[in-house]
């Protein structure tokens, strides 16, 4: 199946699973067994599904052919060239294009000056008042086309501006023999978002292009943010120019090390392929020739030749838009489609599906057991009082007797429980505070108040491994109090769930490995910018101190969302078995209440089993509409699901 009808399919499934979801929480609600906890997680399930997006980006030197390559890959059906290429242009600010239903469609940039400010990129996509807005029509390709020459806009500022700006780079300027020049050309957008109504986005898709080395080199945030969290990136290589220099050092700085650490799928193309087609030769020599191409790329690459795609973007383009199956057979696009297929979209669909699962699942099982225990209990205590020998006063006193005695154990087990529970909330404080803002804040300031304007960007260099350092000591505590927290909570779970006989009650645990890895990602990939050729090199201040300030953000991000986890896991990691226990005194108190007012007056026999009966309706009514959620998600998908939870 190709990359579209796959994508259609996997928007179809997210919708229906939401549906799915939707049902359940309606039914949580109308018999009131929802919870503050099941709530956010259905919430948190249905804005996973409704919010995913598959970001494909495509990284480069300049000139060869991303741009084009997406145009045929993703917009060709449009019948025109999306996004511009340009002879003697290139693309020179990072573009994203995605579909937000929120609002109109839009081209929106950042002026390149905010790069002076202390503000992160993600920070000023959350402000649209920062960006220039350009409304597109989608209906009129001449006016989409008019619009995107805007990305191109360059202007021209003085040396020290750009200088500032960390656009100027002295090595760089004596390589092109530009030293001595007044002013320098510089872009004026550092970022551009294109919100469009195409449907390939409106199915989630999310696509990057990115300028070549020029930009990748002094935009920490696009390498160490923007590109590891795409779920793919696409390295372009052209067949004309073969892997240069350039191209091996965005390889080996931006691609290689990036995409091995943060997991992200890797595709390398070797485009323009056309260019090896030789008018006078055959079809042998040219398929010949891209072999030889092919093995030379993957040989200084490091790679299996296997896994890089020739193609020729142009041809592709072209033959979509004219219909000429043969022509689109020679691009050679079709096997990158698959891979993106296979690669990329396949797997996401599978974690994303394994995600909703066991969160679903966990609420499912929940809520299934507690109904059928509920169901059970009514008709145990409907067989039992028809059963009973109401003339024999013996019997019933013993009756009364056993089911104190229960009530009386209850009791007990609950000040335990409490004791426990007490035990558990110091042990819990400790963990949350020890993911505070004011932990992480206070390792930051102190490593902020070191830096003083006239640091070499050596010093610089050190101050950010002595952070690092700080950080992941940080961390470290934390995860020892999170073990701890575990153990504390398996064994209070366990005492009490066996006590009470709650074999059915999951406990979920806390966990900060995914966290931990997050923060290692960021710290690792900072490590390898910081040592990265173009930053040694140089005297580069602004990029180092730009890579400085996003370490910050970015690890203060992580914490923050490990602190609101761990906030919400201690809330909630109780609720089933209390709840279970509160529906264990309900039942202990019925059945006394019932026996009491039975031996008190025989005439009320015939009507307290009636009442068991009435009581048992609505108890069948509520399973049997669980029963029919868990069978709309009786598909292949869900198999596991319903293993679990039948
Ligand atoms: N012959 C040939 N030329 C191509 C092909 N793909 C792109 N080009 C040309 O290569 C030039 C650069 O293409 P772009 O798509 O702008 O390249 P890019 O990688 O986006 O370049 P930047 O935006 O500058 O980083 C344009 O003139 C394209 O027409 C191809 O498959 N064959
Ligand atoms: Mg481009």
């Amino acid at each position: 199946m190709d990359f579209k009808t796959q994508l259609h399919e996997y928007a179809q499934w997210r919708e229906e699973v939401a549906r799915i979801i939707e049902m359940y929480r309606e039914w949580i609600d109308r018999y009131g067994v929802s919870n503050a906890h099941s709530s956010e997680t259905l919430l948190n399930l249905l804005n996973a599904l409704s919010r995913e997006r598959i970001t494909l980006a495509f990284a480069a030197e300049f000139s060869r052919g991303k741009t084009e390559l997406i145009n045929a890959l993703f917009f060709a059906e449009m019948g025109f060239r999306l996004l511009p290429v340009a002879t003697e242009r290139t693309t020179i600010c990072p573009v994203e294009l995605f579909y937000d239903a929120a609002t109109s469609n839009y081209i929106r940039l950042l002026k390149i000056e905010t790069r002076l400010e202390d503000i992160s990129l993600i920070e000023y996509r959350e402000n649209s008042a920062s960006w220039k807005q350009i409304e597109l029509d989608y209906e009129s390709p001449a006016q989409l086309q008019e619009a995107f020459k805007e990305l191109f806009a360059v202007k021209k500022v003085s040396r020290e501006h750009a200088n500032n700006l960390g656009l100027w780079n002295e090595v760089e300027a004596s390589e092109l023999g530009l030293l001595d020049a007044e002013e320098i050309e510089i872009p004026c957008w550092r970022y551009a978002l294109i919100n469009l109504s195409h449907p390939l986005l409106k199915q989630g898709l999310c696509i990057l292009d990115t300028p070549g080395l020029s930009v990748l080199g002094v935009e920490p945030e696009l390498t160490l943010n923007i590109l590891p969290s795409a779920e793919a990136i696409i390295f372009v290589l052209a067949a004309d120019r073969g892997v240069t220099k350039s191209d091996l050092k965005v390889w080996r700085n931006y691609i290689n090390n990036v995409q091995s650490l943060a997991k992200v799928q890797l595709a390398v193309v070797m485009n323009k392929i056309d260019i090896l087609q030789d008018d006078l030769s055959g079809t042998a020599e040219y398929d010949l020739s891209i072999t030889e191409h092919l093995n030379k790329s993957a040989e200084i690459l490091g790679l299996n030749e296997q896994l890089i795609f020739p193609v020729s973007a142009r041809q592709a383009l072209v033959a979509k838009i004219k219909h000429d199956a043969e022509l689109l057979e020679k691009s050679h696009l079709a096997s990158l489609e698959s891979c993106l297929v296979d690669k990329v979209l396949l797997p996401r669909r599978k974690s994303l599906q394994q995600a909703i699962v066991n969160n679903f699942r966990f609420l499912l099982s929940e809520s299934l057991s507690l109904s059928e225990e509920k169901y059970e209990y009514a008709l145990d205590q409907l067989v039992e009082f028809k059963q009973i020998d109401y003339d024999n006063a013996e019997m019933m006193d013993k009756l009364l007797t056993e089911t104190r005695q229960r009530q009386k154990t209850y009791l007990l087990n609950v000040k335990n429980f409490q004791a426990s529970r007490q035990v558990f909330v110091v042990q819990a404080k400790a963990l949350v505070d020890s993911l505070a803002k004011t932990k992480v804040d206070t390792v930051i300031q102190r490593s902020k108040d070191e830096l003083t304007n006239n640091l070499t960007t050596y010093h610089l260099k050190q101050k950010i491994q002595l952070l690092f350092d700080e950080l992941r000591d940080l961390l470290h505590h934390a995860v020892e109090v999170s073990n701890e927290t575990r153990d504390l909570t398996t064994e209070i779970h366990k005492k009490f769930g066996n006590e009470y006989g709650f074999k059915d009650v999951e406990l979920k645990t806390f966990s900060l490995s995914e966290y931990q890895f997050q923060i290692e990602c960021i710290l690792e990939e900072g490590e390898i910018f910081r040592s990265s050729a173009k930053t040694t090199m140089t005297e580069q201040t602004v990029v180092v101190k730009k890579l400085y300030n996003l370490i910050i953000s970015s690890v203060r991000e992580v914490f923050n969302q490990a602190h609101q986890d761990a906030r919400h896991w201690r809330k909630s990691v109780f609720l089933p078995l209390m709840q279970e226990i509160k529906e264990h005194k309900k039942q202990i108190d019925s059945r006394l209440y019932m026996l009491r007012k039975i031996s008190g007056s025989k005439a009320d026999v015939a009507e307290n089993i009636a009442f068991l009966e009435a009581k048992l309706v609505p108890l069948v009514k509520q399973r049997t509409e669980l029963q029919a959620i868990i069978s709309a998600i009786k598909s292949g998908d869900y198999a596991e699901l319903v293993t679990r939870t039948d």
